[in-house]
């Protein structure tokens, strides 16, 4: 049975993924942890295991991994693109000795580890429509250099010491549960709470800015069934291609329309992350996940819209 350790479980991906790896595998068996509790975020910190860690620190780590004899770390916590660029410095440790830490633990406690990369690790160099699962990686940014750097350590940790690590390249993801924390794609997040709570959005990504996207639902499912895929179907590990969807500011401001017609957009573009969303590819093949893991998404952005505005009206009692 997998007893799994979520590091950064308080975030935007890790608060969703918690509660429904506990849904999967039960309330015990899933340890949520985080450098610090947040009070917004009492659900996953009340509805099991909970423990303080943070990634830097290996022997807390180690001492927790022991404590709950975890066999799967499912490692979240870093620093995302734009906050990247502001503490350069401090998402290098957080990103890469947090990492080295999950993979040290996970060597000497036998763990399997999966751990997210991102279409950060791809840069200007790279081909930007239908990016291949195996191409030129010289990202621009911290945060990319973390992940692409991040990706070749998980590979070595499986070919070097046999540890079983699996990771995907996630596009920007999009929820209602929690707020993104400091991403060049958190526009696509934010445009949906604006639009139900002012009628209207200014975007920092302006018009045209192609990214890839994702609801938050897909992203758990390739989370889940990466994890659980069959090994000997493995070519690739970390980490995988995957998206749902490719859109720019105008697509998603055309979709809102349909369901609030009076909805309004302008601009005031945020140079920095700006120049950051325009070194990411505009489109990626994923048909390497497909073929090796049934990655399979289901919402697309007519239907991610839909959803979004329903549940965000509930939220913020609209
Ligand atoms: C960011 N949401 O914007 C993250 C993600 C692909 C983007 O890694 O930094």
């Amino acid at each position: 049975m997998r007893k799994i350790l979520v590091t950064g479980a308080l975030g935007q991906i890790g608060s969703e993924l918690t509660l429904e790896l506990r849904k999967i595998y039960g309330t015990d068996n899933v340890i949520a942890s985080s450098r610090r509790k947040k009070e917004e975020q009492k659900e996953v910190i009340e509805s099991g295991p909970f423990e303080i860690v943070e990634v830097t620190n290996a022997k807390q780590m180690a001492e927790v991994v022991q404590k709950h004899k975890v066999n799967t770390i499912i490692h979240l916590a870093a620093l995302l693109s734009a906050v990247g660029e502001q503490k350069p410095q401090q998402a290098w440790d957080i990103n890469m000795n947090g990492l080295y830490n999950v993979l040290e633990v996970a060597r000497e406690e036998n763990c399997s580890v999966f751990t997210p990369s991102s279409i950060a690790a791809f840069g200007p160099s790279t081909p930007k429509d239908k990016t291949p699962q195996d191409t030129i990686q010289r990202p621009g940014t911290m945060y990319g250099v973390t992940k692409v750097a991040g990706e070749v350590l998980c590979d070595y940790y499986f070919k070097k010491f046999g540890v079983d690590t699996r990771g995907v390249r996630f596009p920007g993801l999009i929820s209602y549960a929690t707020l993104p924390g400091g991403g060049t794609t958190d526009y696509a997040v934010h445009i949906y709470y604006d639009a139900i709570k002012q009628g209207k959005y200014t975007s920092f990504i302006d018009k045209g800015t192609y990214m890839d996207m994702m609801y938050m639902p897909d992203a758990l499912n390739s989370i889940v069934t990466l994890m659980e895929a069959n090994p000997d179907k493995l070519i690739h590990r970390n980490a995988f291609n995957i998206s749902a969807m490719s859109f720019e500011p105008e697509d998603i401001a055309a979709e809102i329309k349909k369901h609030i017609p009076e909805f309004e957009m302008d601009y005031d573009v945020d140079p920095v992350r700006q120049s950051i969303a325009e070194s990411w590819p505009n489109s990626l093949d994923d048909s390497a996940a497909r073929e090796e893991w049934g990655w399979d998404p289901k919402y697309d952005l007519a239907s991610m819209t839909t959803d979004m505005l329903e549940k965000l009206k509930v939220k913020l009692n609209k």
